[in-house]
């Protein structure tokens, strides 16, 4: 079903000229109430009057994390503090966490730009909902509640995790929607045909997937062994958390903008400069709606590309293709960057591999060097004769040396392919995974 009809058919034209309104006033918003956009604005030598249409934002200055750091706890927030009934937080890997209020309009607009994912993702009215993302400071959790209950579906917040209890309620519950990072799909589908529950039995029609880089043959693993449409589901904690954007089932082909809320442009990460429409660069959203941290083209980091073309599911909003890589992501081997997503791209699919693997990145003589180790299947495993057969075995030296072979031609730099057991990469315990090791420091 389309959730709001009106807006996510609407004639390009109009909504570029709702664009055009919005930010305009944004502009005059956040200049008046949040000293760093006075001074970013004032900087640059940009007056909020001059913002008349969309064409305009590329007069105005970027956002970047460091800046949202910068201004922490709340330095960014537009409103008051008693405007502000909710708070977020991003993890922080690395210094302070990066802090998101909402008032209670932006608390709805999220709501039901969620609501739109669903519907997107084939949910409708009456359906269970069983959502895994985590509860918490990370958005996932509430992000999908809120939307979930907008549409008015039950929703079950299981939460992250618990893998047991996850298979449980699929079962007694007779679920129908499924909310999961990729990552933990694999392992929920690995889980349940360990304990012989096949998928197919179950009543699951979608699994809505993100907060995570995943691949085109991903979703066909997962689709295969869970019997249900996968869809892409984005977001980010400072725009939002998940509902920027969503696949519908109908295409499966990019993932619509909210572009009512949201003003998207990819540049190129280097000069900052627009990239033509379809090509690959990073991309930038400016928040037009949003009441207590609007963003001002704010750089996601995230490499993609927008497609404005219509959709077959009858949809005007433009579509984002996956997230490629982030532009932070990148390792640079030798001097040739590579994104963890080519690796995965180049070795998913090929049958006597699982879909999981590690990467090792270590510095030798001053030169970084990249390990592969792709995990191999039951099959290959049973057929190599174990542990030894794997190191030794001519069909595992030339299993070894065809990866080996295929990533020199697709990331065009020389990486250590070392084949691992069943088993022995990550696996997603609920949560975003993390593949890539750093042995460099
Ligand atoms: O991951 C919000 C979210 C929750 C999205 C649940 C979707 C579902 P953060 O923790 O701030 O927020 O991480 C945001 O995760 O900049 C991307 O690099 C990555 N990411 C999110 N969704 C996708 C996706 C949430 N579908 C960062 N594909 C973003 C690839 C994704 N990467």
């Amino acid at each position: 079903m389309i959730w709001n009809e009106e807006i996510e058919t609407m004639d390009r034209g109009a909504l570029v000229a709702l664009q055009s309104e919005r930010l305009s006033k944004l502009a005059a918003y956040v200049y008046e109430r949040v000293p760093h956009y006075k001074q970013a604005f004032d900087e640059a030598g940009v007056s909020p009057a001059e913002i008349k249409s969309v064409d305009d934002v590329t007069k105005l200055p970027f956002t970047t994390k460091e800046q949202m750091r910068d201004s922490y706890p709340f330095k960014m927030f537009a409103v008051p503090m008693d405007q502000v009934i909710r708070t977020h937080a991003s993890s922080g890997t690395t210094g302070k966490p990066t802090v998101v209020g909402y008032t209670r309009n932006d608390i709805d607009m999220w709501a039901e730009c969620v609501a739109r994912c669903f519907g997107m993702s084939g949910a409708k009215p009456g359906d269970i909902f069983q959502n895994a993302y985590g509860y918490g400071l990370f958005t996932g959790g509430l992000g999908m509640h809120y939307g979930a209950e907008l549409m008015g579906l039950n929703t079950i917040p299981v939460s992250g995790g618990n893998t047991a209890r996850q298979m449980l309620l699929l079962q007694d519950f007779q679920t129908n929607l499924m909310a999961c990072t990729p990552s933990y799909a694999l392992t929920l589908a690995d889980a349940l045909n360990g304990d012989g529950v096949d998928p197919a039995d179950l009543p699951v029609r979608s699994f809505i997937l993100g907060a995570e880089p995943w691949t085109e043959v991903m979703r066909e693993e997962i689709e295969a062994k869970l019997h249900a449409h996968a869809v892409n589901i984005y977001g980010l904690s400072e725009i939002l958390g998940p509902g920027v954007s969503n696949e519908c089932i109908e295409a499966k082909d990019g993932m619509h903008l909210m572009e009512d809320h949201f003003l998207c442009e990819i540049i190129d990460p280097e000069t900052g400069e627009p990239v033509a429409e379809g090509e690959v660069g990073e991309l930038v959203i400016t928040t037009l709606t949003k009441e207590a941290i609007p963003l001002i083209r704010y750089r996601t980091k995230d490499l993609c590309s927008i497609n404005t073309e219509k959709c077959v599911c009858g949809r005007t909003h433009a579509r984002m293709s996956r997230v490629l890589g982030r532009a932070d992501d990148m390792l640079i081997i030798r001097g040739v960057n590579v994104f963890p997503s080519q690796i995965e791209a180049t070795m998913l699919g090929m049958e006597e591999l699982s879909p999981h693997y590690k990467l090792i990145l270590t510095r030798k003589d001053r030169l970084d060097a990249l390990e592969i180790q792709p995990e191999v299947s039951e099959d290959f495993f049973r057929e190599v004769d174990g542990l030894d057969g794997l190191k030794n075995s001519p069909k595992a030296k030339a299993l070894t040396q065809e990866i080996t072979k295929m990533m020199r031609e697709s990331l065009l730099v020389g990486a250590t392919v070392t084949l691992i057991p069943p088993g022995s990469a990550p696996r997603s315990e609920g949560g975003k995974i993390k593949r890539l090791e750093d042995q460099r420091s």
